[in-house]
């Protein structure tokens, strides 16, 4: 194993950065590019010290710096570390970096620190995968589930459920030795009853997946309907800001504009659209088409009529378009008077008055049930997809033990649903995945 080093800090103007190595040679690569009173190997572990980076082949000064030292196994990487906190700005850190490469470590590839911790047993996947879903929480709701996850309910939970599994498997192997009916018969209840708690549990777990997307990458709320209806008034005044353009024209929007807002912890992506109608040009045609590619991947379409006019024909021709969708229909303009009598249950505003905004945001908050926030574990879909799949060979080995299905084969199931579950924690991962997902973390992580 090399030893790898890394600006941690992100680059650009501020009171200080770190570099950090990491490695067998941690310690040696250190002293030679560090002056102070002691050397780094008599460093007692865990304790700061004050010294200058010198320029290993010049003797040169780089900067002034602080270099705190960890022995194996106690680190984050479970190698030998240094830490060195370097005057803030583009240079300084960068200098004691390449004075670092020079005296023998090489550049961290994104993530290796990390996926090096993984290897060392510091953490499994799903950790890694919510250190950064930590680093990239947009909200202090993304954070606190990411920082669970970090510390391991969620692969504690994993784990537990693949011993169970394991359990059910040695069982089998036990009425794989007696032929005798009567003892195989009360193995097989405890069996059955086993694998429909372990689905159920997986089950629910999965069930909470689509607001766990929703809190990492956002909900996607796409605003339609026909044009001059108040989409764009709508759009500014769920984002507090003149963003769109706004005017009496329809066909005032051709691009799709976007907007983030939270609402109880939620990151939000707001999406305004051009009116939807036979197109007069060529790039309002184009925007409207971009509108309808935008709906196809709507959380909620916010449906939106002009309630001063009567429902009109387009209006309907639009509803019958997004009414499979989970929706809200909004009947704007009611500073001017109702006249639409359709739609009893749709909510009656003012974007221009904002008078009714309250309660669509209470009926946005409803459908993100942030009483419920604690219980989100799944907040991705490569976790998804495994336990989707898990759950599958359990059902399988349910109905395998039901039909009375051999133990082999109703053991070959449970064992790819252990396998599955293995992977998902990444003790059985191949490469290209670990590379793909290590590959979205900063260099220095
Ligand atoms: N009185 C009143 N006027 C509104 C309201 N909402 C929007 N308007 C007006 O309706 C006109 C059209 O508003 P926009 O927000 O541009 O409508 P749009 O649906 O985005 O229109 P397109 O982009 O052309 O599809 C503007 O003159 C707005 O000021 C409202 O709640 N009350
Ligand atoms: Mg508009």
């Amino acid at each position: 194993m090399d030893t790898i080093a890394a600006i941690a800090t992100p680059p650009g103007r501020g009171a200080i950065s770190m570099v950090r190595v990491s490695g067998p040679h941690a310690l040696q690569i250190g002293e030679r590019v560090f002056e102070g009173r002691k050397r780094i190997r008599d460093f007692p572990p865990g304790t700061f010290h004050h010294g200058f980076i010198l320029d290993p082949d010049t003797g040169r000064k780089l900067d002034e710096v602080v270099v705190l030292v960890y022995h194996a196994p106690h680190s984050f990487t479970g190698e030998d570390m240094l830490e060195i906190t370097t005057h803030g700005g583009l240079i300084p850190a960068r200098r004691v970096l390449r004075a670092l490469i020079k005296a023998g470590a090489r550049m961290a590839e994104p993530g290796e620190f990390t996926r090096r911790a993984m290897l060392n047993g510091k953490m499994d996947l799903i950790q890694a995968e919510s250190l950064l879903d930590l680093i990239d929480a947009k909200t202090e709701a993304c954070a606190d589930v990411a920082l669970k996850n970090l510390t391991g309910e969620l692969s504690e939970r994993i784990k537990k459920i693949r011993e169970k599994l394991l359990e059910v498997s040695m069982e089998l192997e036990l009425s794989l030795d007696f032929t005798d009916q009567d003892l195989i018969f009360p193995s097989h209840e405890k069996i059955k009853k086993t694998l429909e708690e372990l689905s159920q549990e997986i089950k629910e777990m999965i069930e909470r997946w689509n607001r766990g997307r929703m809190l990492m990458e956002g909900m996607r709320i796409v605003i339609t309907g026909k044009p001059n209806v108040g989409k764009s008034t709508l759009f500014n005044a769920l984002l507090s800001e003149e963003k769109a353009i706004v005017t009496e024209e329809p066909g005032t929007t051709r691009d799709v504009l976007e907007g983030w807002i939270e609402i109880e912890g939620f990151p939000v992506k707001v999406f305004d659209t051009a009116g939807l109608r036979p197109a007069e040009g060529k790039v309002e045609k184009i925007g409207i088409e971009r509108a309808k590619r935008v709906l196809e991947s709507a959380d909620l379409v916010l449906f939106v009529v002009d309630g001063s006019q009567e429902l009109s024909q387009e209006d309907m021709e639009i509803y019958e378009e997004i009414k499979e969708k989970q929706h809200l229909i909004i009947i704007n303009k009611c500073d001017l008077g109702c006249r639409i009598k359709e739609f009893p249950g749709g909510l009656r505003i003012s974007a221009l008055t904002h008078e009714g905004m309250d309660r669509l945001h209470e009926e946005i908050k409803k459908l993100l049930n942030p009483e419920e926030l604690g219980d989100i574990l799944i907040t991705h879909e490569r976790h998804y997809n495994a336990l989707r799949t898990a759950l599958q060979y359990i059902e399988e080995a349910e109905k395998g033990v039901e039909e009375g299905r051999g133990e082999e084969l109703i053991a070959e199931d449970v064992k790819f649903a252990r396998e599955t579950l293995s992977s998902l924690v990444g003790e059985i991962t191949s490469e290209e995945i670990l590379d793909e997902i290590f590959s979205n973390f900063c260099i220095g992580k």
